[in-house]
């Protein structure tokens, strides 16, 4: 069975947009999964990977580490139901992740960044302080999470046209199904859901309706994790 290493929140909430794409990518492939939650100052936990963040993956005698190898990893160990079809679905995914790891995940961050400290478990904050403190230069997120929303839930929404256009047309990033591009920006809104009470979309934003088909995905689990 594989173990799955899965940042933990208070009461269980399971934010990290890394590891949903590990989790989307698991279901993808049908393949069961066991979790290890583990806080931000646990690291321990994952020493065993010489890795400082999750996802981190146990697969019998394979230790894989980061989302974009264990997607890899995936496919080469259980290659039914392919993650990338083809030169072509890889090269896709990979921009795609680029871009909600750099512009997406970017955008997000200030504007949820108070109420995701709110959940931040109480034994982790001072680390969550202190790492995000320096990155933020201040400590308060509350603030700078209102400061930022007067105009970054905006800019949050403009950053989205390139799926925007896609998705006018057509049910998924990758086609009439799901794949790794979907899972890629699903896992920041998965974040965002877990994270934070702020409603990020429009009603009628096309973006709305896919990320409603991304909740029910595969029984709905995103839909069915604790959110915010
Ligand atoms: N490139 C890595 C990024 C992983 C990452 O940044 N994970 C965050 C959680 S979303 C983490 O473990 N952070 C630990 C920390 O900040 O101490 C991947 O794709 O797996």
């Amino acid at each position: 069975m594989i173990t799955l290493y899965d940042l933990v929140l208070q009461d269980d909430r399971r934010p990290s947009p890394f590891c949903w794409r590990a989790k989307f990518a698991l279901k993808h492939k049908g393949l069961d999964w066991r979790d290890e939650p583990m806080g931000f100052t646990e690291k321990q936990k994952i020493a065993f990977a010489q890795s400082q963040t999750v996802p981190v993956i146990h697969d019998g005698p394979m230790v894989v580490k980061d989302s974009w190898a264990i997607a890899g990893h995936l496919d080469q160990a259980y290659p039914d139901k392919p993650l990338f079809k083809d030169a072509t679905a890889l090269a896709y995914a990979r921009f795609a992740s680029g871009w909600v790891d750099t512009a997406v995940h970017v955008a997000l961050f200030p504007i949820i960044v108070g109420d995701l400290y709110d959940r931040v478990r109480p034994v982790d904050q001072p680390y969550f302080r202190e790492s995000r403190g320096k990155r933020l230069g201040t400590t308060d997120f509350a603030a700078f999470q209102a400061k930022a929303r007067e105009k970054g839930v905006a800019a949050f929404r403009a950053v989205l046209e390139p799926a925007r256009r896609i998705l006018r047309d057509q049910k998924f990033l990758a086609g009439e199904e799901p794949a790794y591009p979907d899972y890629a920006l699903a896992g920041g809104f998965l974040w965002a859901r877990i994270a934070s009470p702020l409603e990020l979309l429009e009603q009628d934003d096309p973006v709305n309706a896919w990320r409603e088909r991304m909740l029910d995905l595969f029984d709905g689990v995103g839909r069915k994790a604790k959110a915010a």
